[in-house]
């Protein structure tokens, strides 16, 4: 490979000489390149090539059983100062962690090759997107980096002899002493470091080769980088979906939706409509980079390439999509191997198999009491692969995004649909979103994890100073914003019943956002925002139980003000960082649920 950028070059040779590969090799991204890594892991024992009449070109891998995903505890912001890096993270003076990852990487790689992933997040070329360069020394992220970025030598001719990327350096943290046997999955799972240094945009991740904590370019680089980046620059770096929404008279908006980890994210992006004439297409299932368009408007790329997605609970039914989109060319972790050499998990079909081989690789047969595959157990295919597909979800200049959805798993309290006031009620709203574990009573509160705009692991700095970023996006006298609205799917009635189908009935809440956002859809003015009128959300041939709309539609004065000092308690965090306006907000909440009939 031709590389005329001196500074990537002195800094892989620099990695070299401090990590002391038995090789290094450039990747370019290509099929062969693929395979190669395939070959390399089937060798290695660590893939295992599935059945080509079941499911062609797929493979399945079994990691380390300690090595199953993110780590939080181990994930730093190494930012100037802790106050920078905010209370929502772990804080590392620079200059220490520099130190700890020298004498760590130093011959990390040794018996091992080094590759050198040169990759883009977003469409090569578009404004919004950035380069990035992983080294990592295991052929598993390489393959999975290739599904889930666009790599190749076209990136390294665009930086030129300048251009900036990210540094991503990934080792697995197990150098092969000469002549010494490997293992299938490679880790060091009491020395996991996932270091970010947002000043000089640098990731350095050790230990782990799983996920998050090893395919750098997802949350470390598309998230936590490039939410400190956002800020800098004056755009949004954000944990959401983006889907396209086209109404039975072909008029199409786009909606981007931010909700906590294992909230179904990748089944709204995915989702069929019950409405007749409604369609969902996909643009994206986990992350948005919105920039402001010369209209004034904030135009979304998705990042990725491929998707990574939570396997168990993934069926024909919640997510038939996706089901096709894993037909072949598909890369499987920790999900259990059929007899006839396909996969399965939890969830996939009503009745499991007789007899499977886990996801530890051990005999598994139907109530022998363990999971056959890991609860966190991924697919990763390629986005282009996805039936539903949006033509436009590699459009260099994004698509204009009209609503912003917050949600998360609340068996109380939040209604079905909320429309934020404006941006700043709506920023307000998204400050405050959390989740509720599946187990948690209805009306348990105090099982709440808050989890504002769906980003408290991802936000690479202080989230007092981000939620002030938000703000400052709504400042802009040009702009012309989303509307801002709250989601939940997941609220239970008194025996705790799930009240709401969900899934492609969801279509139905996306459609009064659709109207709203035009200007059209009935709503009233509650203590909490705009819920839709009596009649205004589309229920037509749902069988729902007498009284669910009213129940999923009202407001729970009581609930909401014992909600208060929570959302006081989840602020105070912050200290005096906390932006006045949210303060006000909170304010106004009060005054208004002490007001409202339903609390006298
Ligand atoms: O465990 C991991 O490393 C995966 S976490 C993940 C993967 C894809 C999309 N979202 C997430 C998440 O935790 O939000
Ligand atoms: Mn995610």
């Amino acid at each position: 490979m031709n590389v005329i950028h001196a500074g990537l070059k002195q800094w892989v040779a620099d990695i070299a000489k401090l990590t002391m590969p038995d090789a290094v090799h450039w990747c370019d991204g290509s099929v062969a390149e693929l395979r190669h890594m395939y070959a390399l892991m089937e060798r290695a024992g660590t893939a295992i090539k599935l059945s080509e009449d079941k499911r062609p070109n797929s493979y399945l891998v079994r990691s380390d059983p300690a090595d199953v995903a993110r780590v939080e505890d181990r994930t730093f912001i190494c930012s100037a100062n802790r106050d920078e890096a905010g209370p929502n993270n772990n804080w590392v003076e620079p200059g220490n962690m520099r130190a700890t990852l020298q004498k760590l990487f130093r011959g990390s790689m040794r018996g091992r090759t080094m590759y050198v992933i040169p990759f883009s997040m977003g469409p090569v070329g578009s404004h919004i997107a950035y380069a990035g360069v992983e080294i990592t020394d295991s052929p598993y992220v390489v393959a999975s980096m290739h599904v889930m970025t666009r790599v190749g030598a076209e990136i390294i001719e665009r930086l030129g002899k300048d251009g900036f990327f990210v540094p991503c350096v990934h080792s697995v943290g197990a150098p092969l002493a000469y002549g010494s046997a490997d293992v299938p999955w490679p880790c060091n799972p009491d020395n996991r470091y996932i270091v970010h240094f947002p000043q000089s945009r640098e990731i350095w991740s050790y230990g782990s080769g799983y996920g998050g904590n090893a395919l750098l370019g997802k949350k470390c680089f598309a998230l936590r980088i490039a939410s400190v980046m956002a800020r800098d620059e004056g755009w949004l770096a954000e944990h959401m979906l983006i889907l396209k929404l086209t109404s039975p008279e072909g008029q199409a908006k786009y909606v981007c939706g931010a909700f906590p980890s294992a909230c179904g994210k990748t089944n709204l992006a995915m989702l069929e409509p019950t409405l007749p004439g409604w369609k969902v297409e996909t643009v994206g299932d986990d992350i948005a980079w919105m920039k402001f368009g010369t209209d004034g408007r904030l135009y979304a790329i998705n990042p990725e390439a491929g998707f990574f997605g939570v396997a168990p609970g993934t069926s024909t039914q919640s997510n038939m999509h996706a089901m096709s989109t894993l037909q072949r060319d598909a890369l499987f972790t920790n999900v259990a191997m059929t007899e006839d050499g396909d996969v399965w998990w939890e969830g996939m079909t009503d009745v499991p198999p007789e007899r499977l081989i886990d996801w530890q690789g051990r005999e598994w047969s139907p109530g022998c009491g363990r999971p056959a595959a890991h609860p966190n157990a991924r697919f990763t295919v390629r986005a282009d692969f996805c039936p539903i597909i949006a033509p436009e979800w590699e459009d260099p200049n994004g698509v204009p995004i009209s609503a912003i959805l917050f949600g998360g798993r609340r068996a109380s309290v939040v209604p079905l649909v909320n429309e934020s006031r404006d941006w700043v009620h709506g920023t307000f709203l998204g400050s405050i979103i959390g989740s509720e574990k599946t187990a948690a009573a209805a009306g348990k509160i105090g099982q709440l994890r808050r989890d504002p705009m769906a980003m408290l692991p991802f936000c690479g700095y202080n989230m007092a100073d981000y939620w002030r970023h938000w703000l400052k996006i709504g400042e802009r006298p040009e702009a012309r914003l989303p509307k801002i609205f709250c989601v939940n799917w997941f609220r239970k009635d008194d025996r705790g019943r799930y009240v709401w189908p969900g899934f492609g009935e969801n279509s139905r809440v996306l459609k009064w956002i659709f109207e709203r956002c035009d200007g059209d859809g009935q709503a009233v003015d509650t203590p909490i925002g705009l819920l839709p009128a009596p009649g205004a959300l589309d229920v037509e041939g749902l069988d729902l139980a007498a009284g669910a709309m009213d129940w999923l539609l009202k407001v729970d004065t009581d609930g909401w003000l014992q909600e208060l000092p929570l959302i006081r308690e989840h602020y105070e965090r912050f200290g005096e960082r906390i932006p006045e306006a949210f303060v006000d907000q909170l304010a106004r909440l009060e005054n208004a649920l002490q007001v409202s009939p339903a609390a006298a």
